[in-house]
């Protein structure tokens, strides 16, 4: 599987948590299954979010997001989220990308623009079938999301960039394309490809990657390769602080980083998001922290007697829940029953302490 990894300008908020630990679920219920997993997750490490940040803190976008990068993989390993098999970063695979762009554009889908590369929409048969929207809303969130609807010249305002070519001041690298430095998408469906060839089983992110990211990467890969980049895609529901998603751009954030500063148990935190759906998006409260504290005090406390319920329904349970569309709130409330019962009625199984840990652990990466 592939997911789209965080472009390192700032450091974890919830909502890139959010999104990594849905992943890491389906990694564990996969694992658990019997299947090796083979996750790629890329790393956005030049981009102009990044190279506006350097400049306006005024130090090197490399230095910037380098620290980024770091306290990222902290906060993840933080909260158990297992790491992608590998971390694929753009600047170490401008040559693969560049050698995408120019294969889109020898099979005629892709134009010249002074000297910038353009993928033309109207060469994408099958596009909107992953976002399905109308002319639009594509045209709207395009303009949100990083593209140029409004650019002079483009033969589609929904056409975009596969290479730019370079501008003064900007980093740039050499290519069969000219010297330049890649566009977004093409980041993504060259890291996917190349590291797990075409059609492999799932690729996603965040919501706010359906259009145009996922949309304009598919387009990207099936003109190169004829059929899908993925068989399926994955979309998390965005987490929201006081009524706006949380984002770099808006400001409006929790970061994991300063949540685990201020004393707050990384398990903590994960079983706080694990109680919402990956699908629907949520609002986080200061309500939060304090109901999982007491989850994890509960399970704890179970967990520690000497003798308890049998705990193999509920692991049964557990892995029902997680069958059905990652149900992380069922799979809590299962956990929470055996608890209840363990600390009210007690249970003469010795081994069901261990088994519940070890479900626990394995399943839901809590350990207690
Ligand atoms: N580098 C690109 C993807 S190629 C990017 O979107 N980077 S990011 O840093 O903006 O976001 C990293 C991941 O977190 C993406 O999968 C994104 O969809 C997800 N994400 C961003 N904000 C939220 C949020 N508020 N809630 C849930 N997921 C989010
Ligand atoms: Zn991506």
């Amino acid at each position: 599987m592939y997911a789209c990894g965080i472009t390192p300008y700032d450091a974890a908020h919830l909502g890139h948590a959010f999104t990594y630990l849905t992943f890491d679920l389906v990694n564990r219920v996969w694992r658990d299954a019997g299947h090796d997993v083979d996750y790629v997750q890329n790393t956005t490490d030049i981009d102009d979010p990044l190279l506006e940040r350097a400049e306006a803190i005024g130090v090197d976008w490399r230095d910037l997001a380098h620290r980024e990068i770091d306290v990222f993989r902290d906060d993840m390993a933080a909260l158990r989220i297992i790491p992608p098999t590998s971390y694929v970063g753009v600047v170490e695979s401008v040559d693969l990308i560049s050698d995408l762009a120019a294969r889109i554009r020898d099979t005629g889908a892709a134009y010249d623009l002074d000297g910038d590369l353009y993928f033309s929409a109207d060469e994408a048969p099958e596009f909107g079938a992953i976002s399905h929207l109308s002319q639009k809303e594509m045209l709207d969130l395009f303009g949100q999301r990083g593209g140029d609807p409004q650019r002079e010249g483009k033969k589609n305002p929904l056409d975009w960039l596969l290479w730019r070519a370079e501008r003064p001041g900007e980093p740039a690298w050499d290519s069969p394309l000219g010297r330049g430095r890649p566009g977004w998408h093409i980041e993504c469906s060259a890291i996917a490809l190349d590291r797990l060839g075409p059609a492999f089983d799932l690729n996603g992110g965040g919501s706010d990657l359906i259009f145009p990211h996922h949309e304009m990467g598919a387009a990207e890969t099936r003109c190169a390769t004829g059929g899908p980049n993925a068989h399926n895609h994955l979309h998390v529901g965005m987490v929201g602080l006081d009524g706006e998603k949380m984002s770099k751009s808006l400001g409006n954030l929790v970061f994991v980083s300063k949540l685990r500063e201020q004393g707050v148990e990384p398990a903590v935190i994960r079983v706080a998001m694990l109680a919402h759906h990956y699908r629907s998006p949520w609002e986080w409260t200061d309500a939060e922290l304090p109901v999982a504290c007491d989850r994890v005090k509960r399970w704890r406390a179970a967990a520690s007697l000497g003798s308890g319920p049998d705990a193999a329904p509920m692991l049964a349970a557990v892995r029902a829940a997680l069958a059905e569309d990652l149900d992380s709130p069922g799979a809590l409330a299962a956990v929470d029953a055996w608890a209840e019962t363990a600390l009210t009625a007690g249970g003469a199984d010795t081994s069901a302490p261990g088994l519940a840990r070890a479900t626990v652990d394995t399943l839901l990466g809590v350990e207690l």
